[in-house]
């Protein structure tokens, strides 16, 4: 296991996790955890051998927010020019699948990362909140947009403009988090589902990703032909060929790209 400053990283099989590590600021994201889970997710992504990535955190906490202290005393140009936490859009641009696993508190940036990973699984002991309005600012990594389209106008509303906490139930019943698992499993089964991701047809899996996400960028119909086109391109993978022949003769598949 490679040791950085604020992030270990490990492989276990074909999947790469990434562990918050800043145990004394309760995962508070900084600049230097920017920077390591950055490269961290852009080095598996790289690494043809990982197929799935799992990023986590502590018990008690995934992360509780941006980290306030860094911020506190900037100035408006010196946020403004340094684009402050404009570098975590290259989270979001990582291809291979990414499976969050959440215990304790995921709040502020906290939440707004969790929000960015692809399959987000909660412990019972979960909770997601958007409380940057108690600090006299907003959301600054997504929140009021992914929150949003995750949960709905109502639940994001009442959360931004509140700053309240949702508990693992409210957030499953609200379609923020896929499952909620007792905390003891939350690893096991973040690992579980990821291996899983990892040992499916590797082209089929970028394509839906880039698929799923393309429902939060276009109309409807745009989104729908994308996929169609992205469908009819998998007839040019020896996966589907694979795939569609292993299930006409009633065996498993031997998938060539994983
Ligand atoms: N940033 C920096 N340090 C933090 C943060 C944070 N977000 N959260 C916790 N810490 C530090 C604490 O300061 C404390 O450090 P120290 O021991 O040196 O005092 C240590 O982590 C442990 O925390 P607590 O002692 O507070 O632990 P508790 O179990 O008592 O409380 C809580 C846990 C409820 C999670 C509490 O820590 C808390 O309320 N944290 C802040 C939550 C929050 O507001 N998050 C949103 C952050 S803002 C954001 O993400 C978007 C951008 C907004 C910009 C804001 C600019 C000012």
């Amino acid at each position: 296991s490679d040791q950085h400053d604020t992030v270990l990283v490990e492989t276990r099989g074909r999947v790469g996790i990434i562990t918050l590590n800043r145990p004394r600021a309760l995962n508070a994201l900084d600049a230097a955890t920017l920077r390591d889970v950055v490269a961290a997710a852009a080095a598996f992504d790289a690494d043809p051998a990982i197929g799935a990535i799992v990023l986590t955190g502590s018990e008690k906490a995934f992360a509780a927010g941006a980290d306030i202290k860094e911020m506190a005393a900037r100035s408006g140009p010196e946020m403004f020019l340094a684009d402050w936490f404009a570098g975590w859009d290259a989270f979001t641009r990582v291809r291979t699948p990414v499976v969050g696993a959440v215990a304790g508190y995921a709040l502020g940036g906290g939440c707004e990362l969790a929000m960015m990973c692809d399959v987000l699984i909660a412990a019972d002991t979960a909770r997601f909140g958007q409380p940057e309005i108690n600090l006299g600012v907003i959301p600054g990594m997504g929140g009021s947009q992914r929150l949003t389209r995750a949960v709905g106008k109502a639940k994001a509303m009442d959360m931004v403009l509140t700053g309240r906490q949702m508990d693992a139930a409210e957030a499953e019943r609200s379609g923020l988090v896929s499952r909620v698992v007792p905390a003891a499993e939350l690893l096991d089964e973040a690992l579980r589902t990821a291996e899983t991701i990892a040992a499916r047809p590797l082209p089929a899996t970028l394509a839906a990703k880039e698929a799923v996400n393309a429902a939060f960028e276009t109309t409807l119909a745009q989104g729908v032909l994308f996929e169609r086109r992205l469908f009819h391109a998998l007839f040019a993978t020896e996966d589907q060929k694979e795939g569609m022949a292993a299930f006409a003769e009633k065996r498993e598949p031997r998938f060539t790209h994983r």
